[in-house]
Parts: C-alpha cells; structure tokens; sequence
C-alpha cells in the first residue's frame, strides 16, 4: 500500500515538474521573442564626441515635451533640432557618415520644420515625431550617439500599425499617446554609445 501512495505521489510530482517546465519553456521562448539587442554602431569606435550631440539632444528634448503632452516646448525644440543641423560641419564627416547625413538631412529638416509651426497641434507634430524618429535612428548608427540611448516601439499608435521613438531612458515614457498612456511600448534595442 505504502509503495502505491509513494507511485502516486511520484507521478503527480513527476506531472508538475513536467507542466512546470513546460510553462517555463513557453516564458523562454516569449523572452527571446521580446529580447532586446543590443548594438554599437561600428563608424564611432572611440566614443569620441559625435558631430550629432546637439541633433540628439535636441531630439530628445522634443521626445520629452512630447511625452509631456507639451505643444509649445515641442515646438521650441524642433526649432532648436533645426538650429543643430545646420551647425555640423560636413567636412568633418567620414565618407559613409556624409552618404547618411545626405540621405536624412533634408527630410528630418522637413519634419523638424513642420513640428515647429504646428505648436497648437500635437497630434499634427506626433505624425512628424514618427518620421523623424527613423531618420534619427539612421544617424545615430551612422554616428554614434555619445550616450546610450534605447530604441523602443508603440504597438499601439496609427491604427495599431506601431510606432518606434529613441529614448535616453530604460523606462518608457511614450511620446506619441502621451500622458493618456505614458508607460505603453518596450525597448526594442540598446544602442551603445
Ligand atoms: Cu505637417
């Protein structure tokens, strides 16, 4: 009888390493699914000072205000985005950093400008937020970006299309839905300074 007990209770053991490790395989799984990388873009190997410090910040000042449901300070940022481009000095650009800059540069222009004068319509200035935020990932891993910064994505935002952003911070302060959902997206990657 006792051994009976002790077969049953083996089995029911064995049964809930089992499901056990099932669900922890299905975690494992869900977790490299949403894993994030990590990269560091390979034209700034030293660290030195990037020529798009001032662009960054600028960018993610406009990221702030816009997390912050502020048309105004996001207004004024895209001013000083503008103010920032104009000031690189080309002729210190590598050869793959001028093709980029020259890819990005006028359509991040036109986007900046557009945020700029649209200071009573946040919504108007989130759809260019969207555009200039790839343009932004283009020129950090072209020129690195002087800090790490996290590239993190918005399922939700246009009709459940998705929308990406660049944050100086782990923690998601999400710029397009505001302070109606300030928490909602997931770093996607890390990019290392
Ligand atoms: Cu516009």
């Amino acid at each position: 009888m006792k051994t009976i007990i002790i077969a049953i209770m083996t089995t029911s053991i064995a049964f809930t390493a089992c499901n056990s490790s099932n669900n922890k395989s299905a975690e494992n799984n869900n977790a490299e699914n949403n894993q994030t990388s990590t990269t560091t873009p390979s034209s700034n190997p030293t660290g030195e000072a990037t020529p798009i410090k001032g662009i960054v910040s600028a960018y993610l000042n406009l990221k702030n205000a816009l997390a912050n449901d502020n048309s105004q300070a996001a207004a004024n940022a895209a001013n000083e985005f503008l103010e920032a481009l104009n000031k690189i000095d080309k002729s210190s650009l590598t050869e793959g950093q001028k093709k980029v800059y020259a890819d990005v540069a006028d359509d991040a222009k036109e986007m900046a400008e557009h945020i700029s004068k649209s200071a009573d319509k946040i919504d108007h200035q989130r759809e260019h937020f969207d555009m200039l935020s790839s343009d932004m990932y283009d020129l950090v891993k072209a020129f690195g970006t002087g800090q790490t910064l996290y590239r993190d994505f918005c399922p939700m935002y246009n009709d459940n299309k998705g929308v990406y952003w660049i944050s100086e911070t782990k923690e998601i302060k999400n710029p397009y839905l505001g302070k109606q959902m300030p928490t909602c997206g997931e770093v996607k990657e890390e990019i290392k300074q």
